[in-house]
């Protein structure tokens, strides 16, 4: 977390809706179009001289000077339609989420104006659906129209442009009655007071007075330097069920029947429920079928626990997973982040489930952890580095890379995701130049291979030894790993074209079918001759290598029915 510099700070403001932008009609109040015509005319939200000097856009807008060398400058995209908060889903806060990506090279921060019914949701939402986050994304809204002579809205929506504009902060927050809180920690206890939200686990990463107090041990670290990623599956069949005394098992049954995919049971006290066996019989049979069971607490204040004989970790412990002092809205957004991360099983999941991936809890010391990540001496070693608390996140840093390295040479795609949900840049180097992507390829594992490619991974990356995950892919003649690579745009550069057509000679005296295919597959022109002058196919020809002949053939015939993707090296 820093102070921003430079002079001209740019926000993107996207407005949603909410009660900030609502007029009144007929005693009912409605989204209001034309937030930005609004805030033009209100001196603290406009500079017009500054504007016209700088011949900024009509939906550009900037704030007077908040300090002497520095100008927060807003654009604001209106939605259409604009939305009471109560009408938000999942798929439209990762259309948030698509939008913040989609300008994100083009902005300093971001600025989310929500209804507040549902925005912890969308903030818990964005948390886990916004990876590898360098930047700042604040959601904000009010409890009376910016309009009205007594709002909220006015100051809100100052106080989210400055703080995103004055300082970076690479989280998702939520800006409200002067304090910043982390969004997967917030949630809305008010209908009618200004101060709407509590951050009931976690202080305020920031308190806005006379001066600003920053709580910087909180604010989270942005790790790596990937690209944004935004995670766009995530699970839509989830559920929230509310535990009351003398709950029918019947029903918690009817709750959890497919397609239910993952329910956060809120339940009494420290995690405890009723110890009827009939509902916990319903429980371990929806866990048996798949279902993820997360358990919050109904308390605003504490954490889930295992002391008690009526805990449900205890009654039921291998079926449920603890949420610790999570938010049911952040355990919401995570159980459908969880269940959308592809090529995970049912444990893979409970352990990412299991683990603090945006700040969203509280783990407790060793003891009340979930057990690590079985299987594998390299997946122990993972599950111990996530463990280590924030202060060793240089130690971590420094090790992720060539973690990630022998997770992907092992395909170990579980043990990649723990570390990409923990913020891990999946592109990083080890310390021999290569990325996981170059490991993957050397080993073949297209699923991994895949995974990290939709995690931004460079392409073209380089090892020590100037080879591309392209050039091992060949190598090792994984023919789905070439493909997958070619589609992702990665290309033999102009010299190992060049220097083909000796290994194409080479490969068909041995009579090397899969290796001539994977040079093919990888775009090499088949017919580039060798260092003395004579193509692969003559020299075939002259050593009578006739299924080879054949072979070249039809590949040049194009006739093999695996069409290179592009011209050769195109
Ligand atoms: N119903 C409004 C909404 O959530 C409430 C508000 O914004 N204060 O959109």
């Amino acid at each position: 977390m820093s102070r921003a510099t430079g002079p001209e700070r740019r926000l993107l403001a996207i407005y949603t809706g909410g009660t900030i932008g609502m007029r009144s009609e007929h005693g009912m109040l409605l989204p209001g179009r034309g937030l930005a015509n609004v805030l033009k005319t209100l001196p603290m939200f406009h500079d017009k001289e500054y504007a016209q000097a700088r011949g900024l856009p009509g939906d550009t807008l900037v704030l007077p000077p908040a300090s002497a060398n520095q100008r927060v400058i807003y654009t604001v995209l209106e939605w259409e339609p604009l939305l009471d908060s109560s009408d938000m889903t999942i798929t439209k806060w990762v259309q948030i989420a698509q939008t913040i990506e989609t300008h994100y090279e083009q902005y300093h921060g971001f600025v989310i104006l929500h209804g507040t019914d549902t925005m912890a949701f969308a903030a818990s939402v964005l948390a886990f659906a916004l990876e590898n986050l360098q930047k700042t994304v604040i959601l904000t809204g009010s409890q009376v129209p910016i309009h009205a002579l007594w709002s909220d809205g006015r100051e809100n929506l100052l106080g989210a442009l400055l703080m995103a504009g004055q300082y970076v902060i690479p989280e998702v927050c939520l800006f409200f009655q002067n304090q910043l809180f982390r969004g997967t920690r917030v949630t809305k206890v008010d209908t009618r007071r200004f101060a709407a939200f509590c951050s009931p686990n976690l202080p305020p990463l920031a308190v806005v007075g006379a001066d600003v107090i920053i709580n910087r041990e909180l604010v989270r670290r942005a790790r790596g330097q990937g690209r944004l990623v935004v995670s766009g599956s995530m699970e839509h069949d989830v559920g929230l069920l509310r535990l009351y005394p003398g709950i029918p098992a019947t029903l918690v049954r009817a709750f959890l029947q497919p397609p239910l995919k993952g329910v956060v049971l809120e339940t009494f006290g420290s995690g405890n429920g009723p110890t009827k066996p009939d509902l916990l019989q319903e429980l371990r049979a929806a866990a048996e079928r798949g279902v993820l069971i997360l358990n919050c607490t109904h308390c605003l204040r504490g954490s889930v626990t295992s002391r008690y004989a009526a805990g449900m970790q205890t009654a039921a412990r291998a079926s449920i997973v603890s949420g610790f002092d999570m938010t049911s809205e952040a355990a919401l957004a995570k159980l459908s982040y969880v269940l959308g991360q592809p090529g995970l099983g049912v444990d893979g999941r409970k352990e990412l489930l299991a683990r603090d991936l945006r700040g969203e809890m509280t783990l407790p010391v060793v003891d009340e952890c979930q057990p690590p990540l079985r299987g594998s001496a390299l997946r122990l070693g993972v599950a111990q580095l996530l463990s280590l608390s924030q202060e060793l996140d240089a130690v971590r840093d420094a090790l992720t890379p060539s973690l990630a390295c022998a997770a992907a040479r092992a395909g170990d795609l579980e043990a990649l995701q723990a570390l990409a949900a923990l913020g891990t840049d999946l592109s990083l180097e080890d310390f021999t130049g290569q990325t996981p992507l170059h490991a993957a390829a050397r080993g073949g594992h297209a699923g991994v291979a895949a995974m990290l490619l939709q995690k931004g991974a460079n392409v073209d990356a380089r090892d020590e030894d100037g080879l591309s995950p392209l050039l091992l892919a060949i190598k090792g003649r994984h023919q789905s790993v070439i493909k997958l690579l070619r589609e992702a745009g990665a290309r033999l550069a102009p010299q190992e074209l060049e220097e083909a057509g000796t290994e194409l000679c080479r490969l068909a005296t041995k009579a090397d079918g899969d290796g001539l295919r994977a040079w093919w597959q990888a775009g090499a022109d088949l017919g580039r001759p060798g260092y003395d002058g004579r193509s692969a196919l003559l020299v075939a020809e002259a050593a009578g290598r006739l299924e080879v002949v054949t072979l070249l053939r039809r590949l040049q015939g194009g006739a093999d029915g695996l069409a290179p993707e592009g011209p050769p090296g195109g």
